[in-house]
């Protein structure tokens, strides 16, 4: 039985799923997204990435800047310009995850989009979520990311280190002066890290403070992946954290955004 013919009552992870997620801080979905949803979902995506235009501030944005043209595109809240993402199985499904992961006080923290183009895609260095998040709260996260094509070490899969969700938020610093992306301070590969290929459709899951990168795509064709995030409520904490490498309108959410997280919750 895959997910899509289970009830939706039914959990998607096994208890063995929730035990390997807790003991790792990921772990990778077979198939979270009907097959007919992805290739619908891709052509979207495609059109949206190819646009320059009607963007809120900010939605969209290059992580790693500095090149002539956009090697690490994302585009944050892209249900907002393509409510599809949000409407079929992938997100029913991955709230479905999350309510199992995070339980029933979770909420939708928001969704981003990051395409790695063919050719020259750039790596997403190695980062912990967690060090883009507000540092007066604690949290308590997830982030669901899902394949709209196949992925593997080629054009920028996943890869995780086992274990690493249990430390400390590491220093980090921006990819570019000009960059909204963040990286590990230490550029050394940290060891015994893990791929996670998979075929369109399937998905990770890693936890705020999981250790993670995706390597650069050196195929012909883009690598499209949507991330899916929810949160526990955050904890407001004292002192806070100090993470000095961000940047303060990182956290004003404006009224809207505020509503926007709302009615996707
Ligand atoms: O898609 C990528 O290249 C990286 C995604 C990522 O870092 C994340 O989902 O937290």
């Amino acid at each position: 039985m895959t997910i899509h013919d289970r009830p939706a009552a039914d959990p998607i992870l096994s208890d063995d799923d929730v035990a390997a997620f807790e003991r790792d801080g990921f772990l990778t979905i077979d198939a979270l997204a009907d097959p007919d949803e992805v290739d619908v979902l891709r052509s979207g995506y495609d059109e949206l990435f190819a646009r320059t235009e009607g963007f809120a501030d900010s939605d969209r944005l290059d992580l790693a800047p500095g090149g002539e043209r956009p090697v690490l595109p994302q585009i944050v809240n892209p249900e907002r310009y393509l409510p599809r993402l949000v409407e079929g199985s992938a997100y029913a499904n991955a709230r479905r995850v999350a309510l199992q992961l995070l339980g029933d006080d979770m909420v939708a923290m928001g969704n981003h989009a990051i395409n790695k183009p063919a050719g020259d895609g750039a790596p997403t260095p190695w980062h912990q979520d967690e060090a883009y998040w507000d540092p007066n709260f604690d949290h308590t996260a997830i982030s669901i990311w899902v394949a709209l094509q196949d992925v593997d070490e080629s054009n920028g899969c996943m890869v995780f280190v086992p274990g690493s969700h249990r430390s400390a938020v590491r220093p980090h610093r921006l990819i570019h002066p000009d960059a909204h992306g963040l990286r590990l301070a230490d550029d050394r590969d940290p060891p015994a890290a893990v791929a996670c290929p998979l075929t369109a459709g399937g998905a990770t899951v890693h936890a705020g403070r999981t250790l993670h990168y995706a390597g650069p795509n050196r195929t012909d064709h883009p690598r499209r992946a949507v991330i899916f995030a929810f949160a526990r409520p955050a904890v407001r904490r004292s002192p806070a954290h100090d993470y000095t490498w961000q940047r303060p309108e990182w956290f004003a959410p404006t009224a809207q955004t505020i509503d926007h997280r709302r009615e996707l919750g």
